[in-house]
This record gives C-alpha cells, structure tokens and sequence, in this order.
C-alpha cells in the first residue's frame, strides 16, 4: 500500500473477546468472516497500521519537544526534517524545488516522487517504483479534498503560451522544444478526448470529481471510471525526466500571485516521514525514550521453541534427503538469528551513535526546507535499495552479501507498515522491529495464548521463509549451495508439492506455505508438549475453547478494513479474508477445534 490512509478511529483493545464475532458465519467455510466480521465498519485499518500509528504518535510527542544540548549529529538531522515538515508549505517553494530537479541530468523515482508531492500537495510520501506507477496514477485522480481551484489551471496548453513558459524554463542542455511539445500536445489532447456527453445512459458510473490540487487538463466532458484508469494509464507511461518539467509548467501557468495560500502537514504524517526518511535515528530515538528490549528474552524463548518444533518436522525427513542435504537444513535452523530492532544489538551506546552518524553523515538537513530535505532523504537511501530486493509486509529480502552484522537495516514504509518483521536470507537473519511489541498486539505478561497465536505465529512465518524454494538453498551462513539446489530440483516428492502448492496458489504460493507452516508451528508450541519445554505448564481445562481462542486470536491479527483488504487483493499474499481462510482450510486442529466435517478436508500440500 503507498499512500496509506489515515486513521480515522483508534482502537482501544483489538484482541481476543474485544472484537465481536459474528456468530451467523459458518467457521469452516469463511472463518475470516468470524473474526472479524464486524471489524472492518468500526475499527482502524490494519492491526499493524495501528501500531505504525501509535508509534508515530510517540516519535512525533519526542520531536516535538526541546533539543537537548548534547544531541547526537544524526538527530538533529531528524529534528530539522521533522521542523521544516511543520512548516506551511507555500506553492512558491514548491517551484523553486522543482527548478531544481528539472536541470538534473537523470531524473528517477526518486525526483518524481518529490516532483509529485509537491505538486499534489501529498500528505504521506509516496513510494513510487515502476511496479506500481499506475496505482500511483488512480490514487492521484481519485483524491477528493477541498482545495482552492485558483491555483491550477485545467485547459490545455496553447502554443503561445507553452512558447512563452519555455522561454522561462531552467533548462538542461539536452532539452529539445519541439520535440516536448509534441509530447506536450500529444499528451493533453488524449486526455481532453476522454468523456461522453451526456447521451442520457445511466450516470452510475460517472467520475462526479475533478481530483485535489489537479494543475493537469481535464475534460469537459463527463469522464467514466474507465475513462480514469485511462488517464492514469497515459500518465504513467511518460518518463520521470518529462512528468516533472511538465508539472513544472503547468504549476507554472497559474501567475504566481494567484497562489497565496499555505498548506500544511499534520505532525502524525511528518513524523511517519521522519520516520522513512531517517529510519535508524527514528529507531534511536524511540528506543532510547521507550525501551521495549527487555521483552527479548520472550520472544527469543518462542523462536528457540518454534525451530524445535521445525527440527521435528526436518528430522523426520518426509523428502528423502541425502544427510549432507539434511545437515546442511539443520544447521542452518539451529543457526537462524533473531534480532529484535533495525539496529545493531550488542554493541555499546557510543559506538551505535557513532555507526548511525557515519550511515547519515552526507545528510545535512535544512530546517525549513521540506521538499529540499525529501530529496536529500531520497537520495541518500537511493543506492541501499538498489542493491536489495524487497518484498511486501513480511517480506523476505535478499541483502548485498557485502553487507554485514552490525549493518542498519533499511526499514521501508513500501512494505505498507514498519511493524513488519523480516528475514534476511543471505544472513540467516530475521529481523523483528521492536515496535510490533506493543499493545494491541502485545503487553508484558498477558497470556502466553495471545502472545503464541499473534507474535507466535509471525515469527513462524518467517522462519518459514528460510525453507521456502528460494530460502531453502541458501546455507547457515547465507551461502547459496549448488550441491543442496542440485538435490532439491531433483528431489520428485518436494518438486510435486511445490508444483501442488504452485496449482492451488499461483505465484503467491510461497506465502501461502509461510502462513500454513507459521500456524502450525505456533500452534504446536503452544499445545503440544515437547521435551524442551517441560517448564511451562499449560492448563488442559477447556482445551477446545482454548484451541478455539488460539484460532480466532491469530485470525483478528489480519482483521482490516474494506479498501485495504482491496488494495491487498494485489499483493503477493491475496487479502487478508483469503490468507486467514487458506491458512486454517488444511489443518487438521482447526478442523477438529470447530468440528468441521470431513467434507471440508482436503490434501495440504506439504514441503517437510
Ligand atoms: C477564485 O478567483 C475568483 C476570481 O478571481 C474569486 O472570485 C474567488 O473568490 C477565488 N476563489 C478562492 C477560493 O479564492
Ligand atoms: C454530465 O452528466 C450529467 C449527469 O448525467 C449531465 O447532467 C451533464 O449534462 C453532463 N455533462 C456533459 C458535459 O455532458
Ligand atoms: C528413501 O530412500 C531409501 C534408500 O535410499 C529407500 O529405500 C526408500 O524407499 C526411500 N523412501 C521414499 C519414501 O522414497
Ligand atoms: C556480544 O559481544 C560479545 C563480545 O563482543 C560476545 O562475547 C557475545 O557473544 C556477543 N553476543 C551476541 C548475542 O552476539
Ligand atoms: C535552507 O532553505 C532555505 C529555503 O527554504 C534557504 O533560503 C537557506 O539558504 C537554506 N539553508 C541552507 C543552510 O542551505
Ligand atoms: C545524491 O547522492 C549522491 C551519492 O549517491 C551524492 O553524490 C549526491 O551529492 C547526492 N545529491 C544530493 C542533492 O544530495
Ligand atoms: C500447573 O497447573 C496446575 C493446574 O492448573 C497447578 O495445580 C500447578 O500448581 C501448576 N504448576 C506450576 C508449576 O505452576
Ligand atoms: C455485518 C454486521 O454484523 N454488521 C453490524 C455491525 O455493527 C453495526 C453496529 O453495531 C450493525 O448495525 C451492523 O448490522
Ligand atoms: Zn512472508
């Protein structure tokens, strides 16, 4: 999700009894529907949406007071981003920006996502890449704010006019006016021939709107939703380079006095920005002020049973395998890391100021220069991402394998929340950002259930991940092995599961098995007792209303809203309704906890 919508409701209590099920739903056909059947109307978007929420809410309270006098270098960075944020926001910086970014020799993403935030007057920094450049697109021409119409201009572009700008234009030395005026004119006149007039057929689905902030033309005729995703379509199609000198235009064909009027910011969204931009000194800040790691030993202990659990199942070697292929999986299971927070651990307070002051020391930040300070940010972590593939909420990511343990993990806001834990395949890594431990999700000392069925479940997840086609190859230590991929692609019983989980959910299907195999593993180490963990003593009273609570506790996780659960339907891991579904349809305790009929058993395709 790249433009996330605010939230309009704060939840109180989201877990377990705090939800309202809906008792008409039938558990073994839509279980998702009866956990979360009343939540989308009432409640915030996503669970981990909140916790980006809360947490923003915080960082914002701690920027918003006093600078103390012996401040790292790397926070006063935070703080001036944060100031210049604040600021109202006059059309007038906005075309001195972009006078900037034009003459740049090679304009990317990176620049047409400053370009457009000033332009359109963005609230929440977009991520634009070029998988989603359409989307970016639709969610421009859908917004629907009250704004001064005065300061853009909607008809096309005359010659005369367009002659009269570009004498104006801060230019490269490349730049060709005839040739962007083809474009130019190409451009606007598809757009203009978009509509119908009114020739009596149902209006249902006419675009009522001129979108916020529009300074591009717009028809005069009445525009259909297709017609929208036309429009979104044509615009997405032209280069960064191009988009950016003719937003600059086109802001520019509105007289500069006309334009008086500031807008502004609100701190929850400047602090979510703060946030992305300088993700480590955010983190620095928030743990510092709010210290969450003394919940560690917790969660280590649910790992350490999770790779128990997952050593059975390896053992017990359902492929096969030959045992160099067999140590090799156990090795790296029995080595897999868990690391709470983006930064490094283990290492004194001096030398983590000093390692985050030396990621950011090309970053000078200007404390009333906001869209001058977006590019700086942008810029700067330009060439960390280009060198690492990322993958959605929790993604799975490939790291440089340059990198190293003490490394800043880049958090990204592209993974539609920063609560989204992580696995890092070429370090054998997981990563959990130590703001998924707070309420609702989780609270020091509630029930071991809650903690099992919710943070249980994703640290499965990822773990998971390290035995998907793709993780399973990589070593202890991160080393691809071509022996052990040699062995895999010839092993017939795991090729035939990987091609039964492909069959039933296309390429999303690695997900899928991250959901199944979290769940079990979570939910065998709560109710099954193990040798390792004698210790704790689970009560065996009303077990099925236990197993019940188990399931709806780790459904509510992925309760969310209508038009997220939309907007997820494109993502790798299908909505959240269809990944809870999934997730429970094959296992047999689910089965047996909600007396479902055999009718609703079918074979689970299994790796291990
Ligand atoms: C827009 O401009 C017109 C004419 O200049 C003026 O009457 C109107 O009040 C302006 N609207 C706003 C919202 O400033
Ligand atoms: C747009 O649609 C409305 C409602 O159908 C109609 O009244 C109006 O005349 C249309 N405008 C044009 C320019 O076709
Ligand atoms: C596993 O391999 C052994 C010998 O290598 C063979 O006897 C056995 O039948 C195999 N089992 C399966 C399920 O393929
Ligand atoms: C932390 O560092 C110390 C010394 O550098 C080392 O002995 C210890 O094993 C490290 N702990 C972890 C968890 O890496
Ligand atoms: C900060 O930005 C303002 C424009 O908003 C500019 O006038 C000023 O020179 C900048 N300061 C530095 C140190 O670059
Ligand atoms: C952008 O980043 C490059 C290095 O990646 C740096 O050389 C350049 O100065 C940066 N530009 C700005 C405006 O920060
Ligand atoms: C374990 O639970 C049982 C029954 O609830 C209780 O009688 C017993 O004292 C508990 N043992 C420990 C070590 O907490
Ligand atoms: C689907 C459903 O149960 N909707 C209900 C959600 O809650 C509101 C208010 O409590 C009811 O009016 C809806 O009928
Ligand atoms: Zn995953």
């Amino acid at each position: 999700m790249h433009f996330k919508r605010r939230l309009v409701v704060l939840i109180a209590g989201l877990l377990l009894g705090q939800v309202k099920s809906h008792p008409q739903a039938d558990p073994c056909q839509n279980f998702y529907e009866v956990a979360c059947g009343n939540w989308s109307s009432t409640e915030a978007t996503s669970l981990l949406g909140q916790l980006d929420y809360n947490y923003q809410e915080k960082l914002a309270d701690l920027l918003d007071t006093e600078e103390k006098d012996d401040e790292p270098r790397f926070l006063q960075q935070l703080r001036y981003f944060y100031a210049a944020c604040r600021r109202p926001l006059t059309q007038d910086q906005v075309l001195r920006t972009l006078e900037q970014l034009i003459v740049l020799a090679d304009i990317q993403f990176e620049e047409l996502t400053v370009g457009l935030t000033a332009a359109f007057r963005l609230e929440v920094l977009a991520d634009i890449n070029s998988d989603n450049k359409h989307e970016i697109w639709k969610q421009l021409l859908s917004r629907r704010k009250d704004w001064d119409t005065n300061t853009t201009n909607r008809e096309p572009l005359t010659r005369d006019k367009f002659d009269e700008l570009w004498a104006s234009l801060p230019k490269k030395r490349s730049a060709d006016k005839d040739l962007f005026w083809y474009q130019v004119s190409t451009l606007e006149d598809e757009i203009m021939s978009f509509g119908r007039e009114d020739d009596g057929l149902p209006s249902d689905d006419l675009v009522t709107w001129t979108p916020t902030s529009w300074m591009l033309p717009w028809p005069h005729r009445n525009l259909t939703y297709r017609n929208l995703y036309q429009v979104a379509y044509l615009l997405k199609i032209q280069t960064p380079g191009f988009m950016l000198t003719y937003i600059y235009l086109r802001l520019r064909l509105v007289p500069e006095g006309r334009s008086r009027e500031s807008w502004l910011i609100d701190r929850d969204e400047c602090a979510e920005q703060s946030r992305q931009i300088l993700s480590h000194p955010a983190a620095w800040l928030m743990e510092k002020n709010h210290p969450r790691l003394q919940e560690e030993p917790v969660l280590q202990n649910i790992f350490e049973e999770l790779k128990q659990r997952f050593g059975q199942k390896l053992r017990a070697n359902r492929n096969n395998f030959t045992r160099r292929t067999q140590r090799h999986l156990m090795s790296k299971l029995k080595r897999m890391r868990l690391r709470l927070s983006i930064l490094p651990r283990n290492s004194s307070a001096q030398y983590m100021v000093r390692r985050i002051d030396w990621h950011y020391r090309d970053v000078r930040m200007n404390a009333s220069d906001y869209f001058g300070n977006l590019y700086i940010g942008l810029n700067h972590s330009r060439p960390q991402l280009e060198n690492s593939l990322w993958s959605v909420v929790f993604g799975r990511t490939l790291m440089p394998s340059r990198s190293s343990r003490s490394d800043l993990y880049p958090i990204q806001g592209n993974y539609g929340t920063f609560a989204s834990p992580f696995y890092i395949t070429q370090q054998n890594i997981l990563i959990v950002p130590l703001s998924l431990l707070e309420p609702p999700l989780y609270s020091p000392g509630q029930p071991p259930l809650l903690t099992y069925s919710s943070l249980g479940f994703i640290l499965g997840h990822e773990l998971s991940h390290g035995f998907d086609s793709e993780g399973v190859t990589f070593s202890a230590n991160g080393m691809m092995s071509r022996t052990v991929n040699r062995e895999i692609e010839g092993n017939t019983r795991l090729q035939h599961e990987f091609r039964c989980l492909y069959r039933k959910f296309g390429s999303r299907w690695y997900e899928k098995f991250a959901d199944a195999s979290g769940l079990e593993l979570a939910y065998s180490a709560y109710f099954d007792i193990a040798q390792t963990d004698r210790k704790r003593n689970r009560s065996t009273e009303h077990l099925v209303t236990q197993k019940q609570q188990f399931f709806l506790n780790f459904a509510q996780f992925f309760c969310s809203d209508e038009d997220y659960e939309q907007l997820l339907e494109q993502s790798a891991y299908g909505s959240d309704r269809k990944r809870v579904n999934d997730a429970v349809a094959h296992f047999k305790p689910f089965q047996e906890a909600f007396s479902c009929g055999t009718s609703h058993r079918r074979r689970q395709c299994r790796l291990f």
